[in-house]
């Protein structure tokens, strides 16, 4: 019989199943999903798998029917969920009665998993387990970290991983290609920023337009490091015609209400608005990749006109975050 491991798309969630596959010691098939998506996820699971490891994936309250009725389905394999999520009192009761279920404040579901489940003798459980606390918690201060989290934006490099983390090869040359990226992505980070103007907003809160469409580096880091150079409050990142985020920079400030107007979500510290460009803009777009769209430059101009409130507020309509 098979053994079947469901995860996080991100690094915590490929350490916890590298985690996971040593703990099964079989060769299990790995499925990645998130939270949103983790009851369609189980749909598709078939029965009789012996075993079925969830990690590293938070349980939406306005799914834990769907959920509930797929671990119904799947009683007859043995199922283990493992999660640093903050979850609703109701659905633990729920879906600890159907699984054997551990949810718990922790830096990462990886350290969490390894704690229940590891042999505290084994040294690699404890360095992926260190990787996925490395990851959550972006710290990123461990030597491969960064290169595991580009090589992890895919899936090839997330079963990759896996495996790898999962014998213990923790280096080798796909590591090294993925530094190289890495590094490449960072210099390109710091062109960009090099160049950037900081604008002071209608509030007083300073604030830069970072357009990474047909950039190598990527938006978050570049946000961050334009927020520490230039001392920014937030800065807006354009991804595409159809994608733009906010991200807080170095003092508090709610971008949320801006990506909700536009289509968007997320939480007041990250959140992104999702423009809907017209046919010609679309084609526009494609043909020059610095184009602002009409709505495009609405953002930009709404993000230098909005009221900020200074309240922190946290808004988890649009996703959980993990206990920290
Ligand atoms: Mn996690």
């Amino acid at each position: 019989m098979s053994d079947l491991i469901i995860t996080h798309v991100d690094l915590d969630g490929v350490c916890s199943a590298a985690l996971a596959k040593r703990y099964l010691s079989t060769d299990p098939y790995v499925v990645f999903t998130g939270p949103k998506s983790l009851a369609r996820s189980l749909e598709k699971v078939r029965e009789g798998h012996e075993r079925i490891i969830i990690t590293d994936v938070g349980l939406n309250h306005d799914q834990a029917d769907a959920v509930e009725a797929q671990l119904k389905r799947l009683s007859g394999s043995k199922v283990i969920w493992v999660d640093h999520h903050e979850w609703e009192k109701e659905d633990l009761n729920r879906m600890g009665s159907l699984c054997e279920l551990t949810v718990e404040p922790s830096p990462s579901a990886a350290s969490l998993f390894f704690k229940k489940y590891g042999d505290p003798q084994d040294e690699t459980g404890a360095a992926v387990a260190a990787i996925g606390d490395d990851a959550d918690t972006n710290t990123n201060a461990l030597p491969n970290t960064l290169a595991y989290k580009h090589g992890s934006w895919d899936i090839r490099g997330r079963i990759y991983l896996v495996d790898a983390l999962a014998r213990g090869e923790l280096e080798g040359e796909q590591v090294k290609i993925w530094k190289q990226e890495v590094d490449q992505e960072i210099q390109d980070a710091e062109r960009l920023v090099s160049g950037l103007k900081p604008l002071v907003s209608a509030s007083g809160k300073r604030y830069a337009v970072l357009d990474m469409r047909g950039r190598k580096a990527s938006g978050t880091y570049a946000a961050k490091l334009a927020a520490q150079r230039l001392d920014l409050d937030f800065a807006v990142v354009i991804y595409s015609c159809s994608s733009v985020s906010f991200y807080r920079g170095l003092r508090d400030t709610n971008l949320l209400p801006l990506a909700l107007k536009h289509n968007g979500g997320g939480h007041t510290y990250a959140c992104g608005a999702n423009p809907r460009p017209g046919l010609l803009d679309r084609i526009a777009c494609f043909l020059m990749k610095h184009r602002m769209t009409g709505e495009l430059n609405q953002i930009v101009k709404e993000a230098g006109e909005l009221r900020q409130d200074t309240s922190p507020r946290r808004d988890l309509r649009h996703g959980r975050q993990p206990f920290r």
